[in-house]
């Protein structure tokens, strides 16, 4: 066989993680001084959420003290959790979102 016959070896192998990009959570953390109510209009806000999804969510987070918003692509999670951290910020509020890599 001279050089250029190359043989090329079909790879063939299951679809791995590695392949799709990892989704984030966006998580609404509970304190003793935001009021319900603006946590609610900030879930409405930034993530578009209806008053009752919103104050289920609040909910959650205010009973259980942490709450999955939603999950999404790395840069939209970490983008509207510091736009609604932000906004509870520039309220005086220590409203506050984070992110997590989903399992
Ligand atoms: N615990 C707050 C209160 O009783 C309300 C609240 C709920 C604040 C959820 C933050 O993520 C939160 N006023």
């Amino acid at each position: 066989m001279s050089d250029k016959d190359v043989v090329v070896k079909p790879k063939i192998r299951t679809r791995r993680k590695l392949d799709r990009p990892r989704l984030y959570k966006v998580i609404l953390v509970n304190d003793d001084y935001t009021p319900r109510e603006f946590v609610v209009m900030v879930l409405k806000a930034v993530f578009r959420m209806s008053e009752e999804t919103g104050y289920r969510v609040m909910m959650t987070a205010h009973k259980l003290g942490t709450s999955v918003v939603v999950v999404c692509a790395r840069d939209i999670a970490e983008t509207k959790a510091k736009e609604a951290t932000d906004l509870g910020k520039e309220a005086g509020f220590p409203l506050l979102f984070t992110t997590e890599p989903e399992e």
